[in-house]
């Protein structure tokens, strides 16, 4: 992970990952680790569209006139940094809900998705914070073959794994079962 902790510099960042709390890394982490897999380059910062307003603001302003391609925002509770980022970018902003507090992501849910006309979050489920990684490179794939073979192999692999589990419980019950030799 870049952690770089002031501004967003000049080093090219493919995607900036945020989150509202330190609390919420573990499960915005997955994002990081999928991107970074796919050999994109990520900026992963804390910062609040509550708590720190104008860092917040400033970062998404200066990390899109970087060429940032995509930001991912996780927040739980009052989920507003998603909807904040957008509001400072047209660049791709992509929303994790995170199930913090009573409501268990519900709230966040609804905080995130339920964007005005004009405001685009693309949302994905509460916790997906992989799926969001993998979203946001699938979209900068549309520009890119290298990455989009990447994309491509990735999902492979997960159809290939499917297909060996398939294949093992096939293995266990009826038609699949090996011969009992009776
Ligand atoms: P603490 O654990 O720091 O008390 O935060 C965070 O994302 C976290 O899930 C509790 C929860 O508050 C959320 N938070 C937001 C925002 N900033 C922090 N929803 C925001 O700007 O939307």
């Amino acid at each position: 992970m870049n952690s770089s902790a002031q501004g967003s510099g000049a080093a090219r960042i493919d995607v900036a990952i945020m989150m509202g709390s330190k609390s919420d890394l573990e499960t915005m982490r997955p994002a990081a680790k999928i991107l970074e897999g796919l050999g994109l380059v990520v900026e992963v910062r804390v910062l609040s569209a509550h708590r720190t307003p104008e860092q917040a603001a400033t970062f998404v302003r200066e990390a899109t006139q970087n060429g940032v391609k995509a930001f991912i925002c996780g927040a739980g509770g009052a989920a507003h940094l998603a909807g904040a980022v957008a509001a400072h970018t047209t660049r791709p902003v992509i929303g994790v809900p995170i199930a913090a507090g009573t409501l268990g992501g519900f709230d966040s849910l609804l905080s995130t998705v339920m964007m005005p006309p004009g405001m685009p979050v693309a949302t994905v489920a509460v916790g997906g914070a992989e799926n969001a990684g993998l979203l946001a490179a699938q979209i900068i794939a549309v520009g890119d073959a290298a990455l989009a073979s990447r994309v491509e192999a990735e999902r492979e692999s997960r159809r290939r794994k499917v297909l060996e589990s398939d294949a093992e419980v096939r293995a266990q019950f009826g038609r699949g079962a090996a011969p009992t030799g009776k």
